[in-house]
């Protein structure tokens, strides 16, 4: 039984602050509003509650845009707030996880102000600054081609010492230079400070960006799909990753910390394993991207693409085995605040099949191998934004940045705004953000005041709210609870068993089983609106046919029915 950590056998909730709960009525959600709801959370039976970033912040991106590590976000709260925080989710027996945004700082931190002020500030070097290049012409160029994940160049001209700097996100969002010694024990003395004060380990900010090619190399052109494309292979998972993990890692340990990095804009599964096996003293688990971007157009995130079945099939077989086979863990989720809902992209949103999706996706994830994330309402079957929204309801930087580029270089192309804009109803990070929705009040008692909340709601929280869920032994939400619960009842199958896909080539089915020594579970998934009959594989009629029912999406369903050479499983039936 070695490889067992309690952090594998936990789950995990993941708050956005400004949208989870507002206390004071201005409109945005904060830490009192946070502690207010415990007990809600403590009832859906999470063990650990990751909140998305709550320092001092100017907000260009909603906090992932630090301007001070050892200070609260005044609107969210205090530094008192969190000790209370913190202490209420102990006294609760659940742990506090925080989100460390370290690949980058806000412009606004002292530390940036200090570098880019001149050449030869003692900061200089914390940043990446480079002169700039010329063209025969005379013309300036930045260091290098690589684009910034919200539109543009990743390099930002500063007058002032007259080179550029790297920021692959926003402008306002510079990288940090891992390569200075100096950085990184500053992130270490953050993570310190932060695990005295209670917290129980950390999400990691594109941790899998922190190590660039020194080199900064352009990216050949022939790769290339507009003036600024994505430099990644330069830097994600670069040239010393593993060595400042494991920095960060010997400190984890220290403190038998719970940790999960952030890890975008790679595939090759070996080096996200690399940073999760469990004895190299790296990180807990990771989140991989390849399943959020199955529905992503050719051409980008805001151009058409279908999800389609089989590919889910391949995407979580891959990582599920990679991860088994090689004592690795998966971070597992479906949603977060950078994300549409898993009900509208993956299953149904119309009324007769909303419960059903989101008790059908419940099942299919929360009983895979690795830890279940579960983001802010999704446990309440909250779905994307409606079809209503213009571009002035939308908040998101990356959406707004995309939108304005778009207009600015396609001018009257009215087709291809309305088809840009239906793409952004669907995958905007703003889906993910609307308030939560609390119960049938105004502005879906997110809030108390009379000021609208700082984006949404969305329109369908008098049928769609926590109070009416908790309530109704029925519901996503208590289908969730019991989900959680069933893992750490069958923790052996559940947590620790490997993982087989059974029926891959099935349209509308995702089937799967876990075993540990001579127990098996299976899981059936329906992901269509179909009643499909399905002739159940041979290994897999006495596993279902002669066990016992564990937990399934329609009431009718019986051990019994399960009997036989074919069964038929119900439109977004799951058991
Ligand atoms: O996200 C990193 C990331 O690559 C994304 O998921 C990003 O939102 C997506 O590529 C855009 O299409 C993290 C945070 O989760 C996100 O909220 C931050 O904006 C970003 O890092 C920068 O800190
Ligand atoms: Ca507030």
């Amino acid at each position: 039984k070695d490889g067992r950590a309690w952090w594998k056998e936990s789950s995990v909730y993941q708050i956005y602050p400004a949208s989870f709960k507002d206390s004071n009525g201005d409109g945005i959600g904060d830490i009192p509003g946070i502690i207010s709801k415990l007990d809600y959370l403590k009832a859906l039976g999470v063990d650990i509650v990751w909140l998305s970033p709550i320092l001092q912040s100017p907000q260009v991106d909603m906090g992932y845009d630090v301007s001070d590590y050892y200070a609260i976000h005044p609107p969210y709260g205090t530094l008192r707030d969190v000790e209370m925080l913190i202490e209420g989710l102990h006294a609760r027996g659940m742990k506090y996880v925080m989100d460390l945004v370290v690949n980058h700082t806000s412009d606004q931190h002292e530390w940036f102000k200090q570098s880019r002020s001149s050449k030869t500030n003692e900061f200089r070097d914390w940043y990446v600054w480079k002169k700039p290049r010329y063209t025969v012409e005379g013309l300036r160029q930045p260091p290098n081609n690589w684009g910034s994940y919200f539109s543009g160049p990743a390099w930002t001209y500063d007058e002032q010492t007259d080179e550029y700097y790297l920021h692959l996100f926003a402008a306002e969002q510079p990288d940090l230079n891992w390569e200075n010694p100096k950085v990184r024990e500053a992130v270490h003395k953050i993570m310190r400070y932060w695990l005295e004060k209670g917290a129980s380990g950390f999400r990691m900010d594109v941790i899998n960006f922190i190590s660039k090619d020194q080199r900064f190399p352009d990216v050949p052109v022939t790769d290339a799909t507009g003036p600024y494309p994505e430099g990644a292979k330069y830097y994600a998972c670069g040239p010393r990753l593993h060595e400042y993990l494991q920095e960060l890692g010997g400190i984890l340990e220290e403190y038998n910390a719970f940790s999960v990095g952030e890890m975008p804009s790679v595939y090759d599964a070996n080096e996200v394993l690399k940073a999760v096996q469990f004895d190299r003293g790296e990180l807990g688990m990771a989140f991989q991207f390849e399943i959020m971007d199955i529905d992503h157009g050719p051409e980008g995130k805001f151009t058409p693409g279908d999800f389609r079945l089989k590919d889910l099939k391949s995407v979580v077989t891959k990582w599920q085995s990679i991860m088994y086979e090689n004592k690795g863990w998966n971070a597992l989720y479906l949603e977060n605040h950078d994300q549409g809902r898993s009900i509208s992209r993956f299953a149904s949103e119309k009324p007769e099949y909303r419960a059903l999706s989101g008790k059908m996706l419940a099942t299919f994830l929360g009983l895979q191998s690795g830890t279940p994330f579960i983001y802010q309402g999704q446990e309440i079957g909250m779905v994307n934004l409606p079809e209503t929204w213009h571009i002035e309801d939308f908040r998101d930087l990356e959406a707004i940045n995309f939108w304005n580029e778009l207009i600015q270089n396609t001018p009257g192309d009215d087709e291809l705004h309305d088809r840009s804009m239906r793409e952004m109803r669907l995958k905007s990070r703003d889906n993910g953000r609307l308030p939560m929705q609390w119960g049938p009040g105004k502005f879906a008692d997110f809030s108390s005041g009379t000021v609208k909340p700082w984006i949404g709601p969305n329109n369908d929280y008098h049928k769609w709210n926590a109070s009416s869920q908790v309530s109704d032994s029925s519901s996503i939400f208590n289908y969730w609870a019991m989900i959680l619960n069933l893992r750490k009842a069958c923790v052996d199958v559940f947590v620790y068993g490997s993982f087989k896909l059974i029926d891959e080539s099935h349209e509308e089915l995702f089937v799967y089983a876990r075993s540990f020594e001579k127990t098996t579970a299976v899981v059936v998934a329906n992901f269509s609106e179909k009643n499909v009959e399905w002739s159940v594989p041979a290994d897999v009629t006495s596993v279902l046919g002669q066990g016992k029912l564990l937990a399934g999406n329609y009431k009718e369903r019986q051990v019994t029915s399960l009997r036989g050479k074919t069964i038929s499983v119900k439109p977004f039936e799951a058991f």
